[in-house]
């Protein structure tokens, strides 16, 4: 407790800092360090193993960019898993859509609870909806042990590849995603950035065991501006849809949700990739 500022690491020598009102709370769970802060310009602040996850002020971007764009290129997705997402921000969007059934797979049952405490904007997702199923389980063995064919969506709302979420950026891993999918599953995570160094690695590592595992395999971008750089990434990998020629406008239109970040226009631009970030996955295998 105490601390001043919320510094997160980008590079040896570059560094983002938030300064603190208050540290709301501090945590060691089995799986990582929990923080929770209060702060003038982002509101909450939710950071695990001193990385940030959510914050009140821009979290709606990444729940939004998440979870719409799959929606918007496959209308009829009534199964759904989340692994990870602990903070409820997903599940939050996820629910909006009339779906049938809702499965969520989180590691650490701290996270959770202390989201509940701490941030209801995103942890009232965990309010009782009869659709939802929350289990608290290592995703990894979860999508081993799942039915094929069981979802027609899996988010992957995981952590950077270092530490429990690291299992969630291994080929197994997508291998077992693409089995328990169906013909036109869609599999969306999280997917690091192109810009520091490290983030760019695990972005082409991610990115090359998912063109090996799915017939379709791209890339999105959204502006997150608490994440390394403020550009970051989503997957979209699937097995029949491409998420541009695929995409379908009037449908999701009619699903008549208010979103803040996602629309119509920038859906298909959001897969249009800067020209230094082709040229990095031109190279990708
Ligand atoms: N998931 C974490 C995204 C990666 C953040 N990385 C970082 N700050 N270095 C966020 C979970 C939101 N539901």
């Amino acid at each position: 407790m105490g601390k001043k500022y919320i510094r997160e690491t980008y590079a040896n020598d570059v560094s983002f800092t938030i300064e603190v009102e208050q540290h709301l709370h501090s945590e060691k769970s089995r799986f990582q360090q929990i923080d929770f802060y209060q702060t003038e310009t982002f509101g909450t602040v939710f950071t695990l193993d001193d990385l940030i996850m959510v914050t009140e002020k821009d979290e709606f971007i990444y729940h939004d960019m998440i979870c719409h764009p799959a929606f918007a290129v496959n209308p009829n997705i009534k199964r759904v898993l989340i692994i990870g997402g602990g903070d409820g921000g997903t599940a939050r969007e996820v629910l909006r859509y009339p779906i049938e059934a809702l499965d969520m797979v989180e590691i650490d049952e701290r996270v959770v609870r202390l989201c509940q405490q701490f941030l209801p904007l995103t942890a009232s997702s965990f309010d009782s909806d009869n659709r939802f199923n929350l289990l608290f389980a290592n995703g990894l063995e979860f999508v081993a042990n799942a039915k094929t064919g069981a979802y027609d969506l899996i988010i992957v709302d995981s952590t950077d590849p270092i530490g429990p979420g690291e299992g969630l950026f291994t080929a197994e891993f997508y291998r077992n995603c693409y089995r328990c999918l169906n013909d036109s599953g869609i599999l969306i995570n999280q997917h690091e950035s192109p810009f520091y160094t490290r983030d760019c690695r695990e972005m082409v590592r991610a990115h090359s065991k998912l063109k090996k595992t799915f017939p379709i395999a791209r890339i999105y971008q959204f502006h997150m501006p608490t994440y390394p750089s403020g550009h970051w990434l989503f997957g979209f990998a699937a097995k029949s849809l491409d998420p541009v020629q695929d995409f379908k406008p009037a449908e999701w239109g009619s699903f008549n949700l208010q979103t803040k970040y996602y629309n119509l226009d920038l859906h298909p631009a959001a897969f249009m990739l800067p020209t230094y970030l082709k040229e990095i996955l031109k190279g990708v295998k």
